[in-house]
């Protein structure tokens, strides 16, 4: 049986994890950290997510959540803050939400002065981890259905975010309003992932942004605590998945055996039987020796099935 623990597979300086962290603090919601390595092979993550080849993978129990908008939904559930899941009501907040997470997320690192990119890499990975992970990385957009946008562009693209969440922020606290909410976090973990690399170095022109950051920033990771991956496939292992939903969906797949990938990057596809087609998620059911049946959950926006 799951003792309940939600489980979040992750690395230090991925951004899309301090996205679901961040949420965590708000909510001072208590989670199970499991560390994963910056690229691939992840053995430690793979008998749960069936090669999802992105990070963070949430799971609780035998039901394993990829893609942060899905975690995010469950999070939401989690923890009562309906604010958390990825229903925008503002379309100015939604706008600058979908920005963050498409052509500025990529922007925040290739815009980042190269040689202090280049000696926090290699602060943090050595010359070899470095290089493996250029390489891979370089790999993973080779079939990625859109390019990050390069130099001079890159530059211009990640301060005029800046600029428009500034006059956003001008008269509110907030991407939505008094309080954060999902679109604070799709906006914040990308300006996170720039500092962190030595970027946003036009952040001092834009007082309102550095004041949202530093409430974000406050906000913490709830409670955090460090666990094995043995300890995260034991919990897989002794639990049953969670009821599906009580309409599965209509799909004409149901039932058959199943590949969904992302169909931006990393586009790694898994393979399972299709139990439930929602019109917010799939989801795969997997088998195993080690860790018996599983149910794989993505969102269907921005999957795709074949
Ligand atoms: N849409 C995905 C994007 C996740 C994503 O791009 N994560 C990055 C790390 S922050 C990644 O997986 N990079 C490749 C890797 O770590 O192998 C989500 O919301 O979870």
């Amino acid at each position: 049986m799951s003792d309940g623990t939600f489980f979040l597979h992750h690395y230090e300086a991925s951004p899309y994890a301090e996205k679901i962290r961040a949420m965590f603090g708000l909510a001072h919601q208590g989670w199970g950290s499991v560390l994963t390595s910056p690229y691939p092979p992840r053995p430690d993550v793979d008998p749960l997510a069936g090669g999802y080849r992105r990070i963070p993978v949430a799971h609780v129990g035998a039901d394993v959540f990829c893609d942060t908008a899905l975690i995010a939904t469950e999070v939401a559930a989690l923890t009562g803050r309906a604010e958390l899941a990825p229903t925008i009501g503002d379309p100015a907040a939604q706008a600058l939400a979908e920005r963050a997470e498409g052509d500025v997320f990529f922007a925040a690192i290739t815009s980042a002065p190269p040689l202090k990119l280049l000696g926090k890499l290699l602060a943090s990975a050595g010359p070899l981890g470095t290089l493996r992970f250029i390489r891979d990385r370089t790999g993973m957009m080779k079939g990625a259905s859109t390019q990050p946008p390069r130099g001079a562009e890159a530059g211009r693209l990640f301060d005029a975010f800046l600029a428009d969440l500034d006059a956003h922020l001008a008269d509110r606290d907030c991407l939505g309003g008094d309080q954060p909410g999902y679109a604070d976090f799709c906006a914040y973990h990308p300006i996170w992932l720039a500092q962190s690399v030595g970027g946003a170095v036009t952040l001092g022109r834009y007082a309102a942004v550095r004041a949202w950051l530093e409430r974000m920033a406050a906000l913490g990771h709830g409670e955090r605590r460090e666990m094995s991956p043995e300890q995260a496939f034991a919990e897989a292992g002794e639990s049953n998945p969670r009821a599906l939903p009580a309409d599965p969906g209509s799909h004409e797949a149901l039932g058959s055996e199943v590949t969904i990938a992302p169909d931006d990057y990393a586009r790694i596809g898994v393979t399972g039987t299709l139990v439930a087609a929602t019109g917010e998620r799939y989801i795969l059911a997997r088998e195993s020796e080690r860790l018996g049946t599983v149910h794989v959950h993505f969102p269907r926006e921005g999957y795709e099935l074949a």
